[in-house]
């Protein structure tokens, strides 16, 4: 069964992601202990959960095979849910992250569709929904969180009516002609609608979404709010869409950026790369998205052209690695790694180079100093459901220094209005906007990086963590059903 037993704790809040906010260290004595990984997810999270009396997370340990029993983790349950290697690379790798990932953006690479996948993304959103389901407490809070777990709300919802349910989609919803291509795209949409609240990034994709249900299922939509027909005799429910875009928690990162030792760290950065005058920055997990290969381009044609002197201007690519199983993955890594030795092959002066690229993973205070010793940083991505790189830039610049240069394809777009807003596949455009961004006169810099702060600063992860879950109070809950069935 999944209703709460009554012996076991239950919990107000619980959040389902499909991993857990910890990663497993080895000590030297051989055993493991739990470290919280520093995402943004988990500090927005953090704050929420002072809020309730008890709150738990629900999610994959990141270890194939028999999971760790539930534990506690800076005040929080965990209930880790156990994923065998065939799901990492059905459900995961697979359906999650080549025929989804892909199809939500844009279809950059062709998704890939096999209904092993499926089965395996079907089974595996069940054991979410069934970890829980009863660890919930009566009348209590699920909230659910992104593309691999769209069918957790409805298989929640079939087990416990009294309790409320929240989607947030940390990725693009496409536009419905894309969406259609999905085999079992309405096993997805109604999976979703098993929320009460569900929230998206932007306000593309809340309507994007909400065209989809009404034309692939016909439902009865006014305004964002859909008519969910009840099974048998159940009553119509009421689905909310509304659009939260996510932020970082602004404070922390300003306040770093106002650290003697990072930013001593950031001149010395400065000073290992030859003291250019310009340094240009771009930060992103390797992925297709993210629109390396455009960026990469634009800098080399830039350098070809001689509109860039490699002896007084540098370019960073930090590319943390990612997915590294998936194909598309491993081909871009390819690509890019190519492109960036032929750039310093032709261009970097003996001794530094033209693209310094950096195929690893730096701790957040060398992000920072990294932030801070960019005159320039490009966010270029083709398609990106927020784009967090964006708001850390503008976080870490307390000095009202630098320029952000910011695809309209990235949902930052529509609140970092004061960015240098580019079309990343328009390579001439992009040159352009590069070119502007490295002469912009340093009056023009902080009247850009002040009002960027202004929307940084006032609308962090912690404010969009209460709206979400405030909004989520506020939606009718099921008449006549206070009680787990
Ligand atoms: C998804 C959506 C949406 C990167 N390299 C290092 C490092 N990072 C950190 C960045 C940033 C985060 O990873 C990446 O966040 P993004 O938002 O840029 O992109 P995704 O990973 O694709 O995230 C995205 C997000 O979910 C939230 O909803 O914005 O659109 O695709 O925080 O700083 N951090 C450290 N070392 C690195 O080397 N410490």
């Amino acid at each position: 069964t999944s209703a709460p037993d009554p012996s076991s704790p239950t919990h107000e809040l619980v959040v389902v992601a499909n991993r857990l906010p910890v990663d497993s260290h080895t000590l030297p004595d051989g055993a493991t202990e739990w470290v919280t990984s520093p995402g943004g997810l988990v500090t927005a999270m953090e704050s929420v959960m002072r809020t309730v009396d008890s709150g738990a997370w629900v999610g994959w340990a990141g270890a194939p095979g028999e999971p760790p029993a539930p534990f506690e983790a800076d005040g929080m349950s965990l209930y880790p849910v156990r994923l065998d290697q065939q799901d990492v690379e059905r459900y995961y790798e697979g359906f999650s992250n080549a025929t989804l990932w892909p199809l939500y953006h844009d279809v950059i690479v062709d998704p890939e569709f096999h209904r092993t996948w499926w089965d395996a993304y079907l089974g595996a959103n069940r054991r979410f929904a069934e970890a829980a389901a009863p660890v919930t407490a009566p009348g209590g809070t699920v909230w659910v969180h992104d593309y691999q777990l769209q069918l957790v709300p409805l298989m929640i919802r079939e087990k416990r009516t009294d309790v409320r349910i929240g989607f947030f989609n940390h990725i693009p919803f496409p536009s419905v002609e894309l969406f259609s291509q999905l085999p079992k795209r309405n096993s997805i949409l109604r999976g979703l609608l098993g929320a009460d609240l569900l929230g998206f990034q932007r306000e593309s994709d809340s309507l994007n979404f909400v065209a989809a249900v009404r034309k692939l299922l016909g439902y009865h939509v006014e305004g964002m709010t859909i008519s969910v027909p009840g099974l048998g005799a159940a009553p119509v429910r009421e689905v909310e869409v509304r659009t939260f875009p996510i932020s970082i928690d602004s404070a922390a990162v300003s306040a770093l950026a106002e650290d003697p030792q990072i930013r001593e760290r950031a001149v010395q950065l400065r000073h290992d790369l030859g003291d250019p005058e310009k340094v240009v920055l771009g930060v992103d997990r390797l992925d297709y998205t993210k629109g390396i290969r455009h960026r990469l381009k634009a800098w080399g044609e830039l350098l070809d052209d001689g509109l860039i002197d490699p002896h007084d201007t540098v370019m960073i690519q930090v590319a943390t690695p990612s997915r590294e199983r998936v194909d598309a993955y491993k081909q871009l890594r390819d690509e890019v790694e190519l492109t960036v030795g032929r750039i310093n092959g032709e261009h970097a002066p003996l001794g530094r180079p033209a693209v310094s690229y950096q195929h690893h993973s730096f701790d957040r205070r060398d992000m920072t100093a990294l932030y801070m010793a960019a005159d320039v940083v490009l966010v270029t991505a083709l398609r990106d459901g927020m784009n967090l790189v964006a708001k850390e830039y503008v976080a870490s610049r307390p000095d009202l220094r630098g320029v952000l240069v910011l695809s309209e394809f990235a949902g930052a777009a529509d609140e970092l209005r004061a960015a240098v807003l580019v079309n990343p596949h328009d390579i001439d455009e992009l040159k352009s906007a590069i070119l502007r961004a490295l002469a912009m006169p340093a009056e023009e810099q902080e009247e850009a990086m002040r009002s960027l702060r202004h929307q940084v600063m006032e609308n962090d992860v912690q404010n969009w963590a209460h709206d979400f879950l405030e909004r989520l109070e506020q939606t009718g809950r099921l008449e006549g059903s206070s009680a787990p069935v």
